[in-house]
């Protein structure tokens, strides 16, 4: 049985990705929403409901758990979604946490999108966390659409960066945490902005840890002899999209139109 994975777009691939090194035996489906995204600007309840769809989807194809990737559709989706299906549910959380423990000067700054920075699960995360470093928020409207264009280092993304990321830097800030599952696409140009000193973190790879953990109490984890494979579907543009999909995940991908073929 395979594992069902979503985001709004490319982005979850980067969490993809940690699963696959992690869990080579697992089959894995992954959603692109690209028809409904950016969901940084879209109103809780649409988010909402496009979870609940894909996850009946995924469930359709046969998936024995649901990879949320995408911290925007935790933070609006992730508790209804847990009270419906019983199935292991596992979600985004920024690395908050580790940045704490990690930074040196003191000050951390988070890098996400206003949805997942004004969430109840964010302001639940920043209480858990307490008072042990300055954290600082910062909204990058803008970068979400710049990952999905394919410019992952051109003129307009290191503008926006740079003005995103002089504020914290300013600041003090010595960690900066990746709250967003597409910007991990970017950490090549926010480390060579940022410069050596800072460290620069995500929550793929716990994340792919965190699945592993949940499958193995459940035990649905796969044979780790056998190979998975992968299968994309996307709501946007299958022929538009298929060029800068292959390119993020490195690989040639099967990718279909999410309506098309509904059979498992
Ligand atoms: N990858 C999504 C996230 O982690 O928040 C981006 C959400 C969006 O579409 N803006």
């Amino acid at each position: 049985q395979p594992i069902g994975v979503f985001d709004s777009g490319l982005g979850g691939l980067t969490v993809l990705r940690e699963i696959r090194a992690l869990l080579p035996g697992e089959d894995l489906l992954y959603v692109a929403d690209s028809g409904h995204a950016p969901y940084g600007d879209k109103p809780t309840a649409m988010i909402e409901a496009r979870a609940f769809a894909i996850t009946e989807l995924l469930l359709a194809r046969g998936a024995k758990a649901i990879v949320i990737a995408c911290n925007t559709a935790t933070g609006a989706a992730a508790r209804l979604l847990r009270t419906r299906y019983p199935i292991p549910l596992i979600a985004m959380e920024p690395a908050v946490k580790p940045a704490v423990e990690r930074t040196r000067s003191g000050v951390v700054g988070v890098l996400a999108t206003r949805q997942t920075l004004a969430s109840h699960n964010f302001s639940v995360l920043l209480k858990r966390v307490g008072s042990g470093a300055e954290v600082l928020l910062q909204p990058c409207p803008g970068l979400v659409e710049c990952v999905e264009g394919g410019d992952l280092d051109g003129e307009r993304t290191r503008a926006l960066l740079t003005g995103y990321l002089d504020r914290l830097l300013a600041r003090g800030a010595d960690t900066l945490v990746l709250g967003c599952t597409h910007y991990p696409y970017l950490t090549p140009l926010i480390q060579e902005i940022a410069g050596p000193g800072v460290q620069v973190l995500d929550s793929g790879a716990a994340v792919a840890r965190q699945v592993q953990r949940r499958l193995s109490e459940a035990g649905l984890l796969a044979d780790s002899e056998r190979l998975g494979e992968e299968r994309f579907w996307t709501s946007g543009d299958p022929a538009d999209m298929h060029g800068l999909m292959r390119r993020l995940w490195g690989n040639e991908v099967l990718l279909r139109h999410l309506g098309e073929d509904t059979a498992p």
